[in-house]
């Protein structure tokens, strides 16, 4: 019988050293920490699989990334609090927003910056949304969760796309904090997010996302 893969692959980067930049980060935190946040979500990545993303503060970098509000002129504007929380291209794409009408948090209440960042980068690396419930590319967001480790099924599709990492690490830290980037999109539903539900102890928020050519969006279902 067949291997069962649940994860789906999109579109994959023809080379493996990759760089980003952040051209602007939530004025819910502090710029530092944020991207903190977003090196460790690239990081979540590039640990297991053998390809190297890099920080540049260059101009032509293959990701980026920024916070944006509303309507930002890439033809799918942000909601404000809920809803669509995030959205990303997949490769060759490179670029992310993450909605600045979110409330955006580190290990709190609000919506955690390195899941949905992490979620991003999959799909900033060509993976799709995952059939498989325990995984962080499935399209329902779970919230912040303690000492989150890479689920199985997140670690099948990032190798099967790049291979398995067999060096340390493949995220270059540049200038003296930590970097890195997030990508994709996340979307909560109002009602969920308000009411903060609490499932097997953390908010959940469910996705759904829809792939508009190298596009990924994710809209709350629930
Ligand atoms: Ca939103
Ligand atoms: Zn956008
Ligand atoms: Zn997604």
């Amino acid at each position: 019988m067949g291997e069962v893969k649940p994860f789906v692959l999109g579109p994959k980067w023809n080379k493996k050293s990759l760089t980003y930049r952040i051209t602007s980060t939530t004025t819910d935190l502090s710029a530092a920490p944020a991207r903190s946040e977003l090196a460790r979500a690239f990081k979540f990545w590039t640990d297991v699989a053998d390809i190297e993303i890099t920080e540049t503060s260059g101009s032509n970098s293959d990701i980026v990334i920024s916070f944006e509000t509303g309507d930002h002129n890439d033809g799918s504007p942000f909601d404000g609090a809920g809803g669509v929380l995030a959205h990303a291209f997949f490769p060759t794409g490179g670029v992310c927003h993450f909605d600045e009408g979110e409330t955006w948090v580190i290990n709190g209440t609000g919506i955690d910056l390195f899941t949905v960042g992490a979620h991003e980068i999959g799909h900033l690396l060509g993976l799709d949304h995952s059939n498989d419930r325990a995984a962080l590319m499935y399209p329902f967001y779970g919230g912040f969760v303690a000492d989150y480790t890479i689920p199985a099924d997140d670690r099948a599709a990032i190798v099967a796309h790049y291979g398995a990492r067999t060096t340390s690490d493949g995220v270059t830290e540049s200038q003296s904090a930590m970097t890195t980037e997030a990508t994709n999109d996340m979307v909560t539903n109002n009602s969920t997010s308000s009411a903060s539900q609490v499932i097997s102890g953390h908010r959940v928020v469910s996705l759904i996302m829809i792939t508009i050519l190298y596009h990924c969006d994710v809209f709350n279902i629930s």
